[in-house]
């Protein structure tokens, strides 16, 4: 690669300006931007499945309405997440075919299952919280339609934050089998949650590359960090407790934890999760059944003509 371009690319990077489509850019930028991006979009349609599968028995049709928004506003974020990654190449079939194959990655918390009511309240809450803070930082990043879908992503993001809150509130401050449920949802998706932000930076495969194009402007480590700053202390002003007896926050205000288990970690994201192979085949089944409605569209005599009057 041209010396010369990759230095003006990296002035500009510098500079906070944003690259465009059209723009010259490294190969391993465009690789590395397609592959966040693209994985960033199929942990939203797959994210969708295990609160999905809660709107036809949300107690209440308050909270069903919500939940239904809510999960459509996730497939809604797969849409433009897609749509930025394909103003790099990548067609919108071919992730579809990496996804359901199994070749591309997606968010490993989506991989463990939803049992309860309560457990579809942790997700809406604490997965999103912690979904906000690492997109909050990225939005300010350099690649122009990806900051541009993820500014939109965050503002519909919050409204699901504050669904979430509530919805575990409630359960917080009720009965005490409400109590009970929540706890052990939380219990349940507590290691999950740890590991979203990605591994340990000392053990992070592209962070370096990405912080220094400015893809990520926040470790994963930072994320973590800023995610406990936040949520830890909001968890137990409700009365609810961690799973982890060493979570404390020390004299230099760092939150110690116990380290997540990483070779679960990389079992899960390698598709032996538990429940990696019901996901995939939704989505299997889903390109499967859709399959005549693109072909029809494709068609030129199945144009739309307007009738006469
Ligand atoms: N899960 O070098 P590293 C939502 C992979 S959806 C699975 O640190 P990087 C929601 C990583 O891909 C929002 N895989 O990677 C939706 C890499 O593998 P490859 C989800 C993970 O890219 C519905 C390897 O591990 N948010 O909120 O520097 C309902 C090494 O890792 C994970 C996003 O997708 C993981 N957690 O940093 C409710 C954000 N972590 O590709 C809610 C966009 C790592 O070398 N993505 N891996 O085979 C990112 O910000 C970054 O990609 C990450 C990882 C921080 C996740």
């Amino acid at each position: 690669e041209d010396p010369m371009k990759l230095a003006e690319f990296e002035a500009r990077i510098q500079r906070g300006e944003k690259i465009e489509p059209d723009d010259w850019m490294p190969e391993l930028y465009r690789k590395q931007v397609i592959r966040m991006i693209e994985q960033h979009a199929h942990s939203e349609i797959i994210g969708a499945l295990p609160e999905g599968t809660w709107i036809t028995r949300a107690p209440g049709f308050r909270r069903k309405m919500a939940l239904l928004a809510k999960v459509q506003d996730e497939v809604g974020h797969a849409q433009l997440l897609y749509s930025a990654a394909e103003t790099l190449g990548k067609t919108r079939e071919q992730m579809m075919l990496d996804l359901i194959s199994g070749k591309s990655k997606y968010s490993n918390v989506f991989n463990y299952p939803t049992p309860t009511w309560a457990d579809s309240t942790v997700i809406s809450w604490l997965i999103d919280a912690g979904a906000i803070v690492n997109q909050m930082a990225n939005a300010r990043g350099s690649y122009g339609p990806y900051c541009r879908a993820l500014e939109r992503i965050c503002a519909e993001e919050s409204f699901h934050l504050k669904y979430g809150h509530d919805a575990v509130v409630y359960l917080a401050t009720g009965s005490h089998k409400q109590r009970q449920m929540i706890q052990e949802a939380l219990n349940r998706w507590w290691p999950p949650i740890m590991t979203f932000f990605g591994p340990a930076d000392k053990i992070s495969a592209h962070t370096e590359i990405l912080m220094r194009w400015k893809v990520k402007m926040a470790t994963n480590d930072e994320c973590r960090q800023q995610f406990l700053d936040m949520y830890v202390p909001k968890v137990w002003e409700i009365g609810l407790t961690l799973p982890d007896p060493n979570l404390r926050k020390n004299e230099e205000g760092v939150w110690e934890y116990t380290e997540p288990d990483w070779e679960e970690f990389k079992q899960v994201i390698n598709g032996n999760g538990p429940c990696n192979k019901e996901r995939l085949a939704v989505r299997r089944q889903a390109e499967e059944k859709g399959a005549w409605v693109r072909r029809a569209l494709l068609k030129p005599e199945t144009t739309y003509v307007k009738p006469l009057a």
